[in-house]
């Protein structure tokens, strides 16, 4: 079993995403362990994304992913990090293969409605990031 940190980026709650992403999470099988609507403060947004700040892209980034309400997803599974970056797709949605959720639905690499953790440190990272103790099942 393995966990992993999912999240709904703000253009896919503002296009009414949400239900669908779920409901591909649940038919895949994962185990919903937190789930919360949130609006992202800056400095959580600029530690997650940490790893990009030198990127001429990084403030776009950071103004976009704290735009509006994302929804922050604590999933669980056998091969959960691996399996969750398989349904979401390549990260530019014109690369992501048909029936992944960028494929489906995002409109650019900027915008591309999910965010799947891409390791075991990263995943241990962005859970504590997003969730406090006592926070997951
Ligand atoms: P995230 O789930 O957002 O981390 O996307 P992914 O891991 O698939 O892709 P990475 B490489 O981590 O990109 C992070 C965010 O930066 C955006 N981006 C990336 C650009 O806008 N331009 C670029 O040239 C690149 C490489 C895409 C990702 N985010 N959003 N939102
Ligand atoms: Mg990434």
């Amino acid at each position: 079993m393995e966990r992993t940190f999912a999240m709904i980026k703000p253009d896919g709650v503002r296009r009414g995403l949400t239900p669908e992403i779920l409901s591909r999470i649940q038919k895949k099988g994962y185990r919903v362990v937190g789930l919360k609507q949130m609006m992202l403060p800056r400095e959580t947004a600029e530690a997650h994304y940490g790893e990009h700040k030198e990127r001429p892209f990084f403030g776009e980034l950071v103004d976009f992913i704290t735009g509006g309400p994302v929804v922050a997803i604590a999933l669980e599974g056998e091969n959960a990090i691996e399996g969750w970056r398989a349904m979401m797709g390549a990260t530019n949605p014109a690369n992501a293969a048909p029936g992944t959720i960028r494929a489906d639905f995002a409109t650019s690499v900027g915008e591309n409605v999910t965010h799947g953790s891409d390791s075991p440190e990263s995943a241990q990272r962005e859970l504590a990031l997003f969730f406090g103790n006592g926070e997951l099942l």
